[in-house]
């Protein structure tokens, strides 16, 4: 898949999990924050299946209105399917730093936005360098702060230290809204 947007370079900090999301109180096991995108600055973008039609689908952009925690930033992910040629698309992630050995699970924070639609399905994916994928699907997207998570153990056959990307996707087969936003923070490993 082609990427539109690349942007470089990353800070990820280890948290504690103490912090107050949303009204939702994280758990309460040490998570580490794989990207909390409060730096200006991420390594990844929006990314959809026709990237040269000319017609933009999906924005990525770091905004700070909407986030989880007090200050910082988080992604506006906005998609449009009513015109171009895109039947999915959505953010990405590098993740090739980091080593996901030691952690059972994947997940992140989304969030629809109600004065513009949302989709309530969204699809993870984690990729490793050798092209392999696993996706899970989640129904649960609102107009409130929840979270997706996965497990990491479908990987049971793969090396978790050769996972290098996460694709958060929208897919216009799976939602009756053809245009919206959600917010997507707090990327994590437990
Ligand atoms: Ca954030």
């Amino acid at each position: 898949m082609r990427k539109s947007i690349c942007i470089i370079i990353i800070s990820t900090m280890f948290y504690s999990c103490t912090n107050v999301a949303g009204g939702f109180s994280k758990p309460k096991e040490q998570a580490f924050i794989l990207q909390d995108f409060n730096a200006d600055e991420y390594k990844g973008g929006a990314w959809e299946a026709v990237s040269d039609d000319k017609q933009v689908s999906f924005k990525a952009e770091l905004q700070d209105r909407i986030r989880i925690g007090e200050e910082g930033q988080a992604i506006a992910l906005d998609y449009d399917f009513r015109s171009g040629a895109d039947l999915v698309g959505g953010l990405w992630l590098d993740v090739s730093e980091h080593d996901f050995s030691g952690y059972d699970l994947l997940g992140f924070w989304i969030k629809g936005e109600s004065t513009l639609g949302f989709s309530k399905i969204v699809g993870i994916t984690i990729e490793d360098k050798f092209g392999n994928r696993v996706t899970k699907m989640s129904s649960q997207i609102s107009g409130e702060w929840g979270k997706v998570e996965m497990s990491l153990n479908s990987l049971k056959d793969k090396k978790f230290s050769n996972i290098v990307e996460i694709n958060i996707f929208i897919d216009k087969r799976y939602t009756s809204i053809e245009a919206g936003r959600c917010y997507i923070d707090d990327f994590y490993l437990k």
